[in-house]
């Protein structure tokens, strides 16, 4: 190895060192959580720290100018959720769904989609890439992340938002095995992280998620997860589903691939 080449152990450990000093809006207190650092410092977080010492660089998502949109976004996964009550909400124009907010918060919430719609909103015009090898350019509008969690308040433990969605992934459209998905705290208080409720300035398709859907920017299609009900902040999510933190990383996908 060339001297000027850091070794991987030396440049992790720097990884890990920024990430501690990090600077990130609404979150500052994170890098001092003490769980986080524990988790930061353990063996188990090492592509994870890697990963993250990679995006320090680039800390937004790509833009993009209208004139750059798909001129089609199609669906992938779940394109309708079999399950009866959801069914029901959809024949109501989700006038019936409520976001649930809780776990590991001070004020746990209820929020109808006006309700959310009125907390704050964002736009942004980004690239989702699927693993399955395809993208597509589409304009989001929605309520930022973090500002749903400052109402909500996170309690001293909280490490991972955990998103709950309507859709079974069995032949049991009310089974127990829902899609989930979680993010860690810095992709959680992201300024581009939104529950996004319109797709190209049109209410999002069921297609596409209906009503709300996590967008997450820095991340690979499957942990923008569609049709969320239950948010859920929590310590670990070793007890949630199979315990790897998602529907697809519990069949084996990385909990953070990166792009
Ligand atoms: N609830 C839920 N969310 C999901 C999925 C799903 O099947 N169910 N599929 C994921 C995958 S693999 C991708 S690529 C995107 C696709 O989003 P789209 O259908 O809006 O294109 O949603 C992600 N979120
Ligand atoms: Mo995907």
């Amino acid at each position: 190895m060339s001297r000027l080449a850091p070794t991987r152990r030396r440049l992790i450990t720097a990884g890990a060192a920024a990430v501690g000093g990090l600077f990130l809006p609404g979150c500052d207190r994170l890098s001092r959580a003490p769980s986080f650092r524990t988790f930061l410092d353990s063996a188990e977080g090492l592509s994870y720290r890697a990963q993250r010492l990679l995006q320090l660089g680039q800390p937004l998502a790509r833009e993009f100018e209208p004139r750059f949109l798909s001129p089609t976004f199609r669906t992938n996964g779940t394109a309708l959720p079999a399950s009866p009550n959801y069914q029901v909400m959809a024949d109501q124009d989700f006038r019936g769904w409520t976001l649930r907010v809780d776990g590991q918060v001070m004020r746990p919430l209820n929020l109808s989609l006006d309700q959310l719609k009125a907390i704050k909103a964002r736009s942004q015009i980004t690239r989702h890439d699927c693993v399955e090898g395809w993208s597509a350019i589409g304009k989001w509008t929605g309520t930022p992340l973090s500002a749903v969690l400052e109402a909500a308040g996170l309690k001293p433990d909280a490490r991972y938002i955990v998103f709950h969605c309507a859709d079974a992934m069995s032949d049991q459209p009310d089974g127990t095995d829902f899609y989930y998905e979680s993010i860690d705290l810095i992709d959680a208080f992201h300024p581009q992280t939104m529950l996004a409720y319109a797709l190209n300035d049109k209410p999002l398709e069921i297609g596409h998620g209906a009503p709300v859907r996590l967008r997450v920017e820095r991340q690979l299609g499957y942990k923008h997860a569609k049709y969320v009900m239950r948010i859920e902040a929590v310590d670990s999510f070793a007890k949630i589903g199979m315990g790897k933190g998602g529907y697809w990383e519990d069949q084996g996908y990385e909990w953070y691939a990166g792009i």
